[in-house]
């Protein structure tokens, strides 16, 4: 939920180090986490009803053996943010390759559509779907031409051409049905103000192409007002799934996704980021640990498979015991080859709670670090113990940098090293509590 992500990591580990959870800690710490939830423009009255559950249930219900309270405060947290969200269901759908299946992308204008008609694209190009995109955006000059380019990005055909935008995405889409292909996504325009003639577009459109799915596209950073914009659409048109965009820059994304759940919207998919690959399916459940900082760890594995690493010695080092310099090493390169680091450390378990400033001169270090872990011996990643002061200067000599770069990275590393402990402990946690797989 955008920014919310750092108060909550920070609340939880807060409720977990409580010596004494007693009824003014607990109305104390609820407070806390009503306002991070306000902070995110979560609706007042929801968050106050969330708020009081906790509050009730915490006070009345005895944690199932051998959890401690603390540890029952969380989980509370966690299943009502969930349900906040719209509960644990993801809606993803895999259309039948044996017949065309036609998206329609509705939205307002700039909220995203023609980027996610590219990520969703590529989305289903990689696993294997035959795919077109139709550009039927006449209103802005250069709209074609911008669909054009990510479709040339991503390898998959665009229809371009002349005349109104009924007339393109109807052609459109019975020539991609024609040429064999088993998903159609169509963009369309969006307008700012004049919502009345583009919702009767958006009829026409619809009426024209008669598709399988209408999906709403809205940008979070509006927050609350999400909810009654997808009221609005839902009207002219009938809107199956909604993608949330931009939740990485939003700080008000919690009340975007949640409006959108209040009103039996479905998320479909979540932008976070303007790149082709910053696509996700919405689970509640994996956004929501990953949220408070209990670290993603399926959609870390689809990325790990993604970039076509080792994903079983990822696995080893995430529940493994043991946590090496060598498996430090490991994960630097696994991160440089998937992107953005400080958007992979909000997946990996444990690491999420390093607040986003440090997470920045990671990017930067990351580079020399790896550069410093050529200069270690074999037995110095394996047992970092031995690492004594004339090691040091040794390493720092052998990689062109100073000691006290050689002592940040070790540092770094132990930091790594002492989280993944917590996670562990987490992760048993939920699996106890909830069934529920991480
Ligand atoms: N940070 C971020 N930016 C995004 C995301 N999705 C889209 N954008 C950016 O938002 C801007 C508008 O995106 P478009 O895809 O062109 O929006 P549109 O709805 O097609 O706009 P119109 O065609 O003018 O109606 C672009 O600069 C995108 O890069 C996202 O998830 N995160
Ligand atoms: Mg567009």
């Amino acid at each position: 939920m955008g920014g919310i992500g750092d108060s909550l990591r920070k609340l939880m580990d807060k409720i977990l180090r409580q010596p004494n959870l007693d009824e003014k800690i607990i109305a104390q710490l609820v407070n806390e986490f009503e306002k991070a939830l306000i902070l995110a423009d979560v609706n007042i009255e929801l968050v106050q009803r969330i708020g009081e559950k906790i509050k009730q249930r915490i006070s009345t219900e005895e944690p199932p053996s051998g959890v401690t309270k603390r540890d029952f405060m969380v989980k509370l947290i966690y299943d009502e943010l969930i349900e906040l969200l719209g509960g644990e269901k993801t809606h993803l759908v895999w259309p039948n390759k044996n017949k065309p299946y036609v998206i329609l992308l509705v939205g307002l204008q700039g909220s995203g559509k023609t980027t996610s008609a590219a990520k969703i694209a590529k989305f289903y190009a990689k696993r294997s779907y035959r795919v077109g995109l139709v550009a039927a955006d006449t209103y802005r000059p250069g709209a074609q031409q911008q669909l054009a380019q990510l479709g040339d990005k991503i390898g998959v055909p665009v229809y371009v051409s002349g005349g109104d935008a009924i007339t393109i995405a109807k052609n459109g889409v019975s020539e991609f049905k024609q040429k064999g292909v088993n998903l159609v996504i169509v963009d369309t325009a969006g307008r700012h103000k004049e919502e009345k003639e583009l919702l009767d577009e958006m009829r026409e459109i619809a009426k024209a192409v008669n598709p399988d799915a209408v999906y709403l596209v809205l940008d979070a950073t509006i927050g609350q007002l999400a909810g009654p914009q997808a009221a609005a659409f839902s009207r002219a048109v009938p809107v199956g799934y909604i993608v949330v965009t931009k939740l990485d820059g939003s700080a008000r994304g919690g009340g975007a996704l949640s409006a959108v759940a209040s009103t039996g919207g479905k998320i479909i998919f979540i932008g976070t980021g303007e790149g082709l690959d910053d696509l996700e399916v919405f689970d509640p459940p994996s956004f929501i640990s990953r949220l408070l900082g209990l670290g993603d760890v399926k959609a870390l594995a689809e990325k790990v498979a993604e970039a076509q690493l080792n994903e079983k010695q990822f696995e080893e080092i995430i529940t493994g015991g043991k946590f090496t310099l060598a498996d430090f090493e490991f994960y630097l390169d696994s991160i440089s080859k998937m992107g953005s680091l400080s958007k992979l450390m909000t997946m990996i378990p444990g690491l999420s709670t390093v607040p986003s400033e440090l997470m920045k001169n990671a990017e930067q270090d990351l580079k020399k670090w790896k550069v410093i872990l050529n200069s270690f011996t074999k037995q110095e990643k394996l047992y970092p113990q031995v690492l004594n002061s004339s090691r040091i200067k040794r390493i720092a000599i052998g990689s062109g940098t100073s000691q006290e770069d050689v002592r940040a990275l070790i540092k770094r590393y132990e930091q790594m090293r002492n989280q993944m402990k917590l996670l562990k402990r987490n992760r048993a946690l939920l699996k106890k509590l909830a069934g529920y797989k991480l």
